[in-house]
This record gives C-alpha cells, structure tokens and sequence, in this order.
C-alpha cells in the first residue's frame, strides 16, 4: 500500500478535531493510501493527543498508518509529505500580563513559532513537501516559514479555501442556483478583512457571477463585507470560530493540489507573488491557482480585472506590505 507522512500542529485544537479522521479515513489522499500522522503540540497540551490518537484508531479507518503525537517539531516534520501549520496562539490570549488584541502583537507572538517550523520542515521535511498555513495572520506566517525554510522546492501556501468556499455559497444563494454551478472563485490577496472575494471572474453555469447576479450595489456593499466579515459572524453566533469548515477548506486545498485542476477552472490559495498581476515580490498572496495533479502548481495569468477590482487589490497588496514591515526582523 502506498504511504504518506502528514504532519498537524495544533492537533489538540478545535480545527484538528473535524480534520483529522478526514486526514485518515481515505477521503483526501484516496482509498488505498495509508497516512501517517504526526500530531504536533505544545508540551502543556501534547498528553490530550493520546484522546485524539485512542480515537482515530476507534474509527478504525483501512487508511490509516502510524499515529505519531509530539512536542517536537522536528520529529513531527521529518520526512514529512504535507505539513498543515494549523497552531498558532489567538488573539485575546494572555501572555506576561498582557492581552494580546493587536495584529501587530500577534505577528509577532506567531512569527516566532513559524520561524522554528520553517526552519525545521526546510531541513527535515521531503524536497517535494507540500505545507499549508491555517494558523492565523496565515499569510505572513507562511512568508516567515517559507523564509526560514531555504528550500526553494517545496509549496508553501496559505489557506484562503475558507473565503473561497464563503464566497461561493453567498453568490449561489443569491443567484438561487445550486452550489456545484459556481467555479473559478478567487479570492485575492490577504486572509483578513482586506481580502478580495472576486464575483466579476466567478462563473454561475459559466456566466460571469456579477452579470448573472446583476446588481453592482449588492456586490459592493452586501457581498464583500459578507464574505470578508463571515469569520467574525461565525465567532458571534457560535461563541467560537469556525472550525468544522475551517478542516473542510484545508481538505479541499489538499485535494486541489494533489489533483488535476479541471479545464478552465482555478482554485484559490495564497502563493509567493512572482510579480503575477504586478503584485510586488516578496509577499504571500491570495492568487488563482492551477494544480498538474503532480503536486506542481501555478499562478493562472490572463485574469481580467476592472478598476474595481484593482482597487480593492491594492489595498490587500498595502496590508501585505505593512505586515510583513511588522516582522522584517524574523525575515
Ligand atoms: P484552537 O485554539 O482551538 O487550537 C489551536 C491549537 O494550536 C491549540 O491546541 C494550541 O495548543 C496549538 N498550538 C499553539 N502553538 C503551537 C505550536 N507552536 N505548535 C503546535 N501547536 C501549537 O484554534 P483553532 O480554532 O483550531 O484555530 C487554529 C488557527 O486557525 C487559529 O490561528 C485561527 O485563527 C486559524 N483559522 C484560520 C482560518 C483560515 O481560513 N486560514 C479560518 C479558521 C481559523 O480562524
């Protein structure tokens, strides 16, 4: 049987829980592939991985291989095929006495933790691993361990499948059309507030998304902040953030790299910008993708972008920019 060796911080969290038996039951690597699984933590929370263990072996899955937990990253990664940097310390934490509420505060807090992962899935991970970013601000935690990994040859991406996925269903529920008739969502730029939720270049049934919908006011001033703001709306209905479609997006980022992009399509994931739409180098940024099904993946060209668009992108670009100043010295 084939085998896999994926690597998960922030195993005991809430994301983990609805990610890990999908990992593990056939679902993302294919029936006939065994994955084994290194849950990494911090010490304090690494014992209560023994729970999560005792259950993945009570799914008792034909898929899955060894079931590794672990306060070290280095035995975690190593040889690792997929890495998904789920942990990262949230925001309203307290830390030394102090609450921790701002952004810049909380690059900082994470920037440290990536630093040691980068650097440890750069030495010890597979030449061709593929690793994705959840934990949050994910773009600039990706920037930062893709730095400190020097290993040019494998895919550092940040998830914004979450966004993708938001911004899908609320043009279908508008459009009162069925989900699986909406393609080529990108979302550009940032995993935050700025980000841009593209209904201009997604398709309904083939047809752009902002033509089928026709209603520039809705898009403007309904559609963006809806997308953009569904995280905070999910924290205030639920007392907690999204978990259970947080693990479905990384398994659907999984899933599109690993297969063959379909004909015309594209899915969305924060890359290292190579200069693509005039976005500066040097920064991880929400773009559309296309997957060979190898596991190679590449930035679409040709998107064509109103003034619209290019303002909202610019301002995305601006936050990218100022977040990766904030931590230039983990850089
Ligand atoms: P939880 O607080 O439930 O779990 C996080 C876990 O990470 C904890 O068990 C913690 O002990 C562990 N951890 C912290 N530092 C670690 C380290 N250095 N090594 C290993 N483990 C470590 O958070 P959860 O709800 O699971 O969310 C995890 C992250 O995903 C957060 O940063 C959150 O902001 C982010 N999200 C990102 C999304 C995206 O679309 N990119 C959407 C959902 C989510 O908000």
């Amino acid at each position: 049987m084939k085998e896999i060796n994926v690597a998960v911080t922030g195993g005991a969290g809430q994301i983990a829980y609805s990610l890990l038996p999908r990992l593990v039951s056939g679902e993302t690597f294919g029936k006939g592939v065994k994955v084994n699984l290194r849950l990494i933590e911090i010490p304090q929370v690494v014992e209560k991985l023994e729970g999560t263990i005792m259950e993945l072996i009570d799914c008792g899955f034909d898929e899955t291989g060894t079931l590794l937990a672990t306060a070290d990253i280095e035995e975690g990664v190593k040889d690792a095929d997929w890495v998904l940097l789920v942990g990262s310390i949230p925001r309203g934490i307290v830390i030394d006495g102090k609450k921790i509420e701002e952004r810049s505060d909380l690059l900082r807090i994470n920037g440290g933790i990536f630093t040691d992962q980068g650097e440890a899935i750069g030495k010890l991970a597979k030449s061709d691993c593929k690793i994705l970013v959840v934990g949050n601000p994910a773009n600039t935690n990706a920037l930062i361990g893709m730095t400190k990994a020097q290993n040019p040859s494998q895919q550092w991406l940040a998830m914004t499948a979450l966004d993708a996925n938001r911004a899908k269903a609320q043009l279908a529920i508008k459009a009162g059309k069925d989900i699986s008739e909406v393609t080529n969502m990108v979302i550009w730029g940032n995993h935050s507030p700025t980000m841009y939720p593209d209904p201009y270049n997604a398709l309904i049934a083939g047809q752009s998304a902002a033509d089928v919908i026709n209603d520039e006011n809705w898009i403007e001033n309904d559609y963006l902040p809806l997308v953009q703001q569904r995280g905070k709306a999910v924290i205030d209905a639920r007392g907690a953030s999204s978990a259970a479609s947080a693990a479905n997006a990384a398994i659907d980022t999984v899933k599109s790299v690993e297969s063959k992009t379909p004909e015309g399509d594209w899915f969305s994931a924060a890359v290292a910008s190579d200069g693509s739409y005039g976005i500066p180098e040097g920064i991880i940024f929400g773009y559309p993708l296309r997957s060979d099904g190898n596991g190679n993946v590449e930035i679409v060209q040709g998107v064509e972008l109103n003034e619209f668009a290019k303002s909202k992108i610019e301002v995305t670009t601006q936050e990218l920019k100022q977040e990766k100043e904030a931590v230039k010295d983990l850089l």
